[in-house]
């Protein structure tokens, strides 16, 4: 319980501000009423100013390239001794050992969309929310290992209510409330040119999610980190919302992740091979024996395009953003008295600010300012040995990022329609192709039916008929 009064917080507000050269966020303030007042004394008390100069000084941002970069190695599709690797996924798994955890935190501008990006309709035939694709596995899951996954759902604070309204109204998808933690990930101010802070509005900071790196600091504030422990969790297994076709929780990867020789049991990774040099997926890479991630921007033109002898491309392994974080790690590179620390980005974007002079505000048409991003995977650097393992692009990793085009609504839905297509193939139905090889209508199976392609063997499969939908 605080005890001062809000005049008290105030004036230790604005002296914080002036010794730290941000003296004009009290701009327009004597417009502000008491609660917006009180918001804006709690904002300024939640920013770490040192942090914010450390940033602002030149130089300070992440993404620099190492000069000894290597492509990362990697653990090929059927690795040697599959399926004991499987088995001792499955074990952990049915001890109550892993939980879900999905970051939803992201604004989903490029989609449109009017709402979390997890409430988007995303399978091919019944348009099903992303939220709902994902609770589905985790029903399947639990049912199958007779257990209760825990999911833990990073949000933001600009989406955080309509999430938690929209699993309400869906009665939570089936899962029970009290083991589906939401939590709302930190923010960070934006600072114009000169490392000052912009105002968005009197009495109300400029500030934007701290990037899906945030993810880990937020899961040790929010409690969730105390909540798996004491529910014996030992692993993470973390995706994208933006994926409808990741596997939520995979044996095998987990099997590799905590019993692999080339794993320390911290962090692992899934990568697929990209199929451009120009792709939009970051590059895992290894410096001095350590893997990494070169984001897509930061990878060098040079190193993006070169090739080996055969003709493909060197820095091949595409991150998918699925990993295996083991708790314990997560605990260690959150803890107070870490000396490591994730690293921030530097986006230039356009912020728009509030103008005392006019008392309006500005919509900038060209970058002004610039927002402060974590990235997950930067916590490698702090990994021994960070286990890279393949998986197959029509498998695992259909995402809908964009309206139209690419990474759209559209050309996830036939990726999905694709897998599913093979899984019935592997069972030996027949599926109607095109003269292109592609599918002849749409298919959509729910994971109450299968998670992966052995579930189908010996199961009644419906006929498909050509040019039709089937959804099973
Ligand atoms: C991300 C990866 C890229 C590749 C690709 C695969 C980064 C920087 N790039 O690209 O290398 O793996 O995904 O699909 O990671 N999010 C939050 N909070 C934030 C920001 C993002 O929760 O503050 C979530 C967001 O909801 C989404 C995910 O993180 O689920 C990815 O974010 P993005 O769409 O900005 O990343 P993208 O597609 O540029």
């Amino acid at each position: 319980m605080r005890t001062e009064s809000i005049t008290e917080r105030l004036d230790t507000a604005v002296a914080t501000l002036e010794r730290h050269g941000q003296a004009h966020l009290t701009d327009g303030l004597e417009s502000v009423g008491t609660s917006d007042l009180e918001s804006f004394v709690t904002q300024v008390e939640s920013i770490d100013f040192a942090e914010i100069a450390t940033l602002t000084s030149v130089g300070a941002s992440a993404g620099s390239i190492p000069e000894d970069l290597q492509p990362a190695p990697v653990i090929p599709r059927h690795p040697e001794g599959e399926d004991g690797f499987r088995a001792a996924g499955e074990a952990m798994i049915r001890r109550g050992e892993i939980a879900a955890f999905t970051v939803a935190g992201g604004q989903g501008t490029r989609l449109g969309w009017n709402g979390p990006k997890g409430t988007f309709p995303s399978t091919p035939i019944t348009g099903k929310p992303l939220f709902r694709v994902f609770a589905e596995q985790l029903n399947a899951i639990d049912e199958r290992y007779e257990i209760e996954t825990p999911w833990y759902l990073m949000t933001s604070p600009l989406n955080d209510a309509a999430t938690r309204a929209f699993f309400k109204d869906n009665n939570h998808f089936g899962r029970n409330p009290a083991s589906l933690l939401l939590f709302p990930q930190g923010v960070m101010p934006a600072v114009d040119d000169h490392g000052r802070i912009l105002l968005e509005a009197p009495g109300v900071i400029a500030v934007s999610p701290d990037g899906h790196g945030g993810s880990l600091r937020a899961l040790a504030r929010s409690g969730a980190l105390d909540h798996a422990a004491s529910r014996g969790v030992r692993h993470l297994s973390y995706f994208q919302v933006d994926n409808p076709t990741v596997h939520a929780i995979d044996p095998l990867f987990i099997g590799l992740h905590a019993t692999h020789p080339a794993s320390s049991g911290e962090m692992s990774s899934k990568m697929v091979p990209k199929i451009a040099a120009g792709e939009k997926v970051g590059v895992f890479c290894s410096v001095a024996g350590r893997t990494q991630v070169i984001e897509y921007s930061d990878l060098p033109t040079e190193h993006a395009n070169a090739t080996t002898e055969d003709g493909s491309l060197r820095f091949i392994a595409g991150s998918i953003a699925i990993h295996v974080l083991a708790v314990d790690f997560i605990g260690r590179v959150t803890s107070e008295k870490s000396e490591t620390s994730m690293p921030f980005h530097h986006a230039r974007k356009k912020v728009p600010f509030w103008n005392p002079e006019n008392r309006e505000t500005v919509v900038p048409t060209e970058p002004n300012g610039t927002k402060f991003e974590m990235f997950v995977f930067d916590a490698l650097e702090f990994v021994k040995k960070g286990l890279v393992y393949e998986t197959d692009r029509v498998e695992e990793f259909a995402p809908i990022k964009n309206a139209d085009g690419g990474d759209s609504a559209e050309s996830s839905g036939r990726l999905q329609t694709e897998r599913a297509a093979r899984w019935m193939e592997s069972a030996g139905l027949k599926i109607a192709r095109n003269d292109d090889g592609t599918v002849n209508g749409r298919i959509e199976i729910t994971s109450a039916t299968a998670l992966a392609a052995a579930d189908l063997a010996g199961q009644l499969c419906p006929e498909f008929s050509p040019g039709g939908d089937l959804l099973f």
